[in-house]
């Protein structure tokens, strides 16, 4: 049996990095997991071909190769999945789909011959099982949530890693917070589930061996959703297993009480996390009730934020505007808090209602729902009816968004954050691209840009100021680029 995965274009979004990566000349920000944690899962006897859209062109002779098609997708993949499966049934192809945009909006996919839905620890063998005896049903689906101690390590040799920027893995799955707008807690419930330590450094150990020496993202929902477990068992063996390696920083998702965690901080430094993205949406205590977020409630965010920073881990921030409470000064107080956190990749978009969330429900009660979620959270749209004027709203939107990745607020916002932040001991070898990358950001934004007098301001502040951190404001600085060029093409 030929096997052919496939993963779907990205459009060029906030977190496509299309134009960050052209300057180290990567082709993607992080290559499939999910469909890489799949392959593995498959009878080793079948051929397994993986195709990221994202990497290369799906090629005619793909698909006469191939007997049957794998296909995983998320939301904001939609369009290019819907083509990727007209593709694959003209040219004959049973087609077979799971990920989470086919666990939340199947009915939308007429032409999948059969939804594996849910974690495929739970549905593939089932699906296996019947298709051998030729007798594969429709839709597999689980309501519970198995165990990933049983979850094998991914095929990384599936993908081509050098087209990559990052590497990514998974610890654990699930998040014990109930925020109303998300739906993690749906798609893999409240109990974070964790891979055992030894699970986890197979994972990195077979990363290593083929030769991965960058950044490796834990994709969890929330990294600290066990801490007991983190602190006991992960991080003592990721510290231990780091002693005779080279490179290989971290990066994860985490929630905002790390911060009243020292002990937990520092070790998660030594074990080589030097990034962490935290939910933060708002510093309205209203809006932050009204969601449920209790974990952010009651605290000084700006002060938990810079904690998070000394002790050595960049906090990259997601922010939401057009909750029911909001008013017409969240607007200016939203750029005020993130100027002033010195969070510089901060994703503001407006309040969605993803399915399967709680939201979802109540919006949809109170006939406030207008369809699908696009998917890209930075594009001004929404799908929910706001309380406030969506004229207003978008206005409002756009003013933060302008002022946010604005080159005069950008490059301070980049000295305030490099200014709080603690260097980590450990740094990832600098190969000749990042090097290249250098010349190609003072070409492209020390000289061709019309406000290249904050890029190099920047560069000499780092330069006497911060020299340790001069790789890191340079890589700053080409985000800010990226950034500006999705705001001016996307944002309503
Ligand atoms: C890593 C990640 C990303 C990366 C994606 C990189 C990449 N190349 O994949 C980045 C950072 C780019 C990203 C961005 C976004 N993401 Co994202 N992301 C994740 C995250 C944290 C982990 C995904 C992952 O690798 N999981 C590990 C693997 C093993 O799990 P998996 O992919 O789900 O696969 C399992 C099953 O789904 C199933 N399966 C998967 N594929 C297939 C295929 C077949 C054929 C079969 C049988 C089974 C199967 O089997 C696997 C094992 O159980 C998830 C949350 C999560 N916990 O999954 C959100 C998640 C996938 N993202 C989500 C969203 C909405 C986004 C955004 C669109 C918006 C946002 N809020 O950030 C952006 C937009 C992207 C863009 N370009 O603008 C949603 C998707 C919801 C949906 N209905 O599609 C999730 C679930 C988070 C959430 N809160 O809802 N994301």
């Amino acid at each position: 049996m030929n096997v052919l995965l496939i993963y779907p274009e990205f459009p060029d979004t906030f977190w496509s990095f299309k134009h960050a990566l052209k300057f180290i000349r990567k082709k993607a920000s992080l290559p499939p997991l999910g469909l890489m944690t799949v392959a593995a899962m498959l009878p080793a006897a079948w051929d397994k071909r993986l195709v990221d859209m994202n990497i290369r062109k799906l090629a005619e002779e793909d698909l006469s190769w191939a007997d049957l098609v794998f296909v995983s997708a998320m939301v904001v993949q939609r369009e290019s999945t819907l083509q990727v499966i007209a593709r694959c049934k003209s040219a004959g192809l049973k087609v077979v789909a799971g990920g989470p945009l086919f666990t939340e909006e199947h009915e939308q996919f007429k032409d999948v011959d059969h939804f594996v839905l849910n974690e495929a620890e739970r549905t593939l063998p089932p699906f296996l099982g019947d298709l051998e005896q030729g007798q594969a049903k429709y839709i597999y689906s689980s309501s519970d949530f198995p165990d990933i101690r049983q979850t094998p390590v991914p095929l990384w040799e599936l993908a081509d890693l050098k087209h990559y920027a990052s590497m990514a893995i998974q610890y654990s799955r699930g998040c014990p917070f109930d925020c109303e707008f998300c739906n993690i807690t749906s798609l893999l419930g409240h109990r974070p589930r964790v891979k055992t330590s030894e699970q986890i450094i197979r994972e990195l150990d077979g990363l290593y061996r083929l030769g991965w020496r960058g950044t490796v993202f834990f994709v969890d929902d929330n990294l600290i959703g066990n801490k007991r477990h983190l602190k006991e068992s992960l991080l003592p063996a990721l510290i231990e297993w780091r002693k005779d390696k080279v490179g290989l920083l971290f990066n994860t998702e985490v929630s905002i009480n790390l911060a009243d965690d020292q002990e937990l901080m520092d070790m998660m430094s030594e074990a080589g996390f030097d990034t962490v993205f935290v939910g933060v949406e708002t510093p309205d205590n209203d809006s932050l009730a009204e969601c449920n977020k209790k974990q952010n409630q009651r605290r000084d965010l700006v002060e938990d934020v810079r904690r998070i920073q000394r002790s050595g881990m960049q906090v990259q921030g997601g922010f939401i505007i057009g909750f029911d409470s909001d008013t017409p000064s969240i607007f200016q107080r939203q750029i005020d808090f993130i100027q002033k956190s010195g969070i510089v990749t901060a994703m503001v978009g407006l309040l969605q209602a993803p399915i399967g969330t709680r939201l979802y429900e109540r919006l949809g009660k109170e006939g406030r729902l207008l369809g699908f979620m696009s998917g890209d959270n930075v594009d001004g749209t929404t799908n929910i009816i706001p309380k406030m004027n969506m004229d207003s709203l978008r206005k409002g939107y756009k003013l933060v968004i302008n002022t946010l990745y604005a080159p005069k607020n950008f490059y301070p916002r980049v000295i305030t954050f490099l200014r709080e932040y603690k260097p980590p001991r450990i740094t990832v070898p600098l190969d000749f691209q990042h090097v290249l990358a250098l010349f190609r950001s003072i070409f492209r934004l020390g000289i061709l840009d019309r406000e290249r007098i904050h890029y190099w301001k920047l560069f000499f502040w780092t330069l006497f100021r911060r020299p340790q951190l001069f790789p890191l404001a340079i890589t700053l600085a080409i985000y800010g680029y990226h950034f500006r060029q999705i705001m001016d093409t996307h944002v309503l």
